[in-house]
This record gives structure tokens, sequence and C-alpha cells, in this order.
């Protein structure tokens, strides 16, 4: 691996990024993606953390649910509103989806098309194939996520998929939500698959009719209480009802995410990504090594890594 910035010039990049520069962010972004990215993500973390970037206000929303749910057009809905009502806060999107097109300053969903300022300093979206399939999250996406953190206030990752996928992308949300559709198919499809369980909040989006908004509600939370085993009275996890078309329930969504606080301990985050490559990389060995070991005293995720690839190394000799 060879080092790709003079130290200077990583600097420079990281400075840009912050002012809110999109080509710089993008720039450092595409490094990370790189198979190859360990020492570049060494060097970078280690600056960022000694300029005082440590993402600790940082708040990671995940949305997430089935194609054409609307997840890319309210996020677009959800832009245009955060840049009138938070003028001192930025945003960054990431959308993990074969059918969300970002390019320039526009979230194309599947075939709504946001067109937002290029130069708005205070957005920023990417796209990042997905490695399965249907959605998923791809291996860089924890590293591009700890990065956004540093200059952002909300970060928002837009998974597609049912099931496991919902999982991965919720241990890395302070706060998620299922965006689905009123008195569709997928309330079924995520009670069998035990998904409902997972999200912080819900989002019956589409409800474009007060009728059909009300009836998807009462739907909805009767299928909490009975799945949730809420005792009768008890209070039901939050449902936004929402409709990008009649621009219903989007402030209030705005303003429940401006008021959320980052809640997740970092460090069990890092534990989670941890094992994830460990048993990408290594399978259930490097798990059962990983297990092991003593890893009180490392401090970013690449120092845990180098010892743990050491460690591991050790065993098979
Ligand atoms: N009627 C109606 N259509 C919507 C609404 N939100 C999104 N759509 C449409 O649903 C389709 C899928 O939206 P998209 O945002 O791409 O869904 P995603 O796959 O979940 O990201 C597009 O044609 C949107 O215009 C809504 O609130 N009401
Ligand atoms: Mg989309």
């Amino acid at each position: 691996m060879t080092v790709r910035f003079a130290a200077n010039e990583l600097k420079e990049l990281i400075s840009e990024a912050a002012q809110g520069e999109k080509y710089p962010l993008a720039k450092l972004i595409s490094e990370l993606e790189r198979p190859d990215s360990f020492e570049f993500r060494k060097v970078l973390f280690k600056e960022l953390e000694s300029s005082g970037f440590n993402g600790d206000r940082s708040v990671t929303i995940g949305f997430t649910g089935t194609p054409g749910a609307g997840k890319s057009s309210l996020l677009g809905e959800i832009s245009t509103n955060f840049l009138q009502t938070a003028p001192d806060k930025k945003m960054a999107v990431v959308a993990i989806d074969p059918s969300s097109h970002v390019s320039g300053g526009s979230l194309l969903g599947d075939r709504t098309r946001l067109s937002l300022p290029v130069r708005e300093k205070r957005i920023f979206f990417r796209s990042q194939p997905s490695q399965l399939e249907l959605g998923g999250l791809n291996p860089y996406t924890y590293h591009v996520i700890r990065l956004l953190r540093c200059f952002f206030d909300l970060i928002f990752v837009e998974t597609v998929g049912i099931g496991q996928n919902e999982i991965e992308v919720s241990k890395l949300a302070d706060l998620s939500f299922l965006v689905m559709v009123p008195l569709g198919g997928d309330q079924i499809q995520f009670m069998k698959s035990g998904i409902m369980e997972v999200p912080d909040a819900f989002i019956l989006n589409k409800c474009d009719e007060e009728n059909l908004a009300r009836a998807s509600y009462h739907t909805l939370s009767t299928t909490l209480e009975f799945l949730r085993d809420i005792v009768p009275g008890g209070s039901i996890p939050p449902i936004f009802l929402t409709s990008v078309k009649t621009k219903k329930g989007i402030r209030e969504l705005l303003d429940f995410i401006l008021a959320q606080k980052p809640a997740k301990h970092r460090k069990s985050e890092l534990l989670l990504q941890l094992a994830k490559w460990v048993k990408s990389e290594f399978g259930n060995f490097g798990l059962s090594v990983l297990k092991e070991m003593n890893l009180s005293e490392k401090q970013t995720f690449e120092d845990w890594e180098l010892f743990v690839l050491k460690e591991i190394q050790k065993k098979f000799k």
C-alpha cells in the first residue's frame, strides 16, 4: 500500500472538507472505499482526531425499507426542509441502494428527481454500491460514516432490503426508521422476518389521503402492540405518517430527528464492526480468537485491526 497523500495535502483536504467543499470530501471517501485502505485510514483518523474532529456530536439515522417505499423521496423532502429549519447544521445522505443514484447536487430516487443547490455547503450526498443485490451494507460503509461524523450533524443512511440488512444498518444508527407504505404487503413480510422488533421508529409514507392514513396507523399500532408484547395502554414506538406528495408529516419527522441525541456508545459499535470484519476475513476461527483477546486499551479501529491481525497470525504459526 502506498500512501497517496503527503501529510500537508491530507491536512488541506480535511480542512476543505470540514468547510463543506464537496470534491475534497469525495476524494477522501473514495480512498476509504479502496480495498487496501488500511494505511490511509490509519493516517486519516489519527489526523482527524488530532485536529479535534471526533464526531461525538453527530447523529446517524437509518432509513430502511422495501424498494419504492419512498425513502429517497423522503430524504429529498427532509433535505429541503432541513436547509430552511436548521441554518446552523449540516447533513449528509449515504444511499446504499442500487436504485438510488446520486449525481452532482441531485438525489435521484426511482422516478423522483430532487435538485438541490450544487453549491450548498450544508448538504452532502453520496451513493455506495450495495454489496448484496438487495441492499445491505457495503464493507466500507462503517469507515465512510466515521469520516462523515467528523463533519456533519446528521448522517442519513438509506438501505434496501428485508431481514438481516435492516439489522446491519441499525447497528450503525443512533436512530433507525423502517419506512413502509400503508396497508401494503410490507407489514406481513416484516412480521415474518422478525424485523418489526428492530427499528426505533416507523414511517408510513404515501399517506396521501387522511382516511388511508388513519386506517394504516391503526393497523400498524395494533400490530406493534401485539408483536412487542406491549401492555394495554402502554406506549408503542413512534409512528410517523408522511406524504411526499402532500408534504404531510415531513416537518414533524425532521423535528423528531433534530431532537435526537447521539445515543449509542461508539465503543460497542466499534467492537461489533471489528467482529464483522474478523468474521468476513477469518470466519468462525477468527471470531474464536477474537473472543480470547484483551482489547481494552486500543484506541482507533485501525489500532484494533492491526492488533487482531497479529494475534490471528500468531495462532496460524
Ligand atoms: N403518491 C406518493 N408517491 C410517493 C410518495 N413518496 C414517494 N413516492 C413515489 O414512489 C416512488 C418510489 O420512490 P423512491 O423515493 O424512489 O423510493 P425508495 O426506493 O424507497 O427510495 C417514486 O415514484 C416516488 O415519486 C408519497 O408520499 N406519495
Ligand atoms: Mg431509494
